[in-house]
């Protein structure tokens, strides 16, 4: 189970720091949550605005096998969009990892795997999802909360709940159902296969058409060119 084990801070740095150094105190599906983070950690450096209203936290998975990172991205995306659209917020998946709302970043997810002399030993994925905290000015144009959409305070423990139960349903039925749930994933997708984006090629932004989405790779059409990209510089509408 997700959560069965259960640490709640006051205030950390970051809740996927604290698992990365505290791993072994704790068992596979242990979920630590802070209700802020003084340094909450994004993709490749870059911060996570995370104060008091909002939802942080990072699982533990310890299995015997380890899946590969993108799966866990793939499974928390699902839960997370499911859950939210059980509220009738019609959120999607913005490729790779961010769910978003009406254009808006509403939660990140960044799993990272924890190595010993070159082995995976532990995987974390931390949760950051705008839930009663405000936003603040520099991040209002693409960042939004739960609250400014529903126009009221939700419980975040309700959602923490509905979270981890739906992701560890999807986690346990992955092995025998992996077409069907990439299937899911790619329902809430944006772009789809076919869309017109803008992609950075070689510091040139160019437009092309989607043509195959996969966890890691977008493959573009630019020009009769097929291209891989690992992010989007803009959706065209
Ligand atoms: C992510 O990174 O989207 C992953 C965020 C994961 C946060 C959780 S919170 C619990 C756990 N502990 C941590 O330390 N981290 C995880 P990325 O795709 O790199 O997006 C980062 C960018 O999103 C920033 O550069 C900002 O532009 C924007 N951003 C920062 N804070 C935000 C917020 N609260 N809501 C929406 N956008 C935000």
């Amino acid at each position: 189970m997700i959560g069965e084990e259960i640490e709640v801070l006051y205030e950390i740095d970051s809740t996927n720091e604290f698992l990365k150094k505290n791993y072994k105190s704790f068992h596979d599906g242990a979920i630590v949550v802070a209700i802020k983070q003084t340094a909450g950690k994004g993709r490749m450096g870059r911060s996570w605005y995370s104060p008091e209203g909002g939802l942080w936290y990072s699982v533990l998975f310890k299995p015997k096998i380890h899946l590969n990172l993108h799966v866990y991205t793939k499974i928390f995306s699902i839960a997370i969009i499911e859950v939210l659209r059980k509220l009738k917020i019609k959120v999607y998946i913005k490729w790779p990892n961010d769910i978003y709302y009406s254009g808006k970043k509403i939660c990140g997810i960044l799993p990272e795997a924890i190595s010993v002399n070159n082995r995976v030993v532990a995987i974390v994925v931390g949760i950051g999802l705008n839930v009663n905290n405000d936003i603040p000015p520099e991040l209002k144009d693409i960042a939004i909360s739960l609250k400014d959409i529903l126009k009221k305070k939700v419980k975040i423990t309700y959602l923490l709940d509905s979270i981890n139960k739906h992701a560890w349903n999807l986690l346990i039925s992955y092995r025998n159902e992996t077409e069907n749930i990439t299937k899911i994933w790619k329902k809430y997708l944006v772009p789809r296969e076919g869309d017109k984006i803008k992609v950075n090629v070689n510091n040139e932004i160019v437009e092309g058409t989607v043509l195959k989405i996969s966890e890691d790779t977008l493959y573009v059409d630019v020009g009769g060119k097929a291209i891989g990209v690992q992010s989007i510089h803009q959706i065209i509408d």
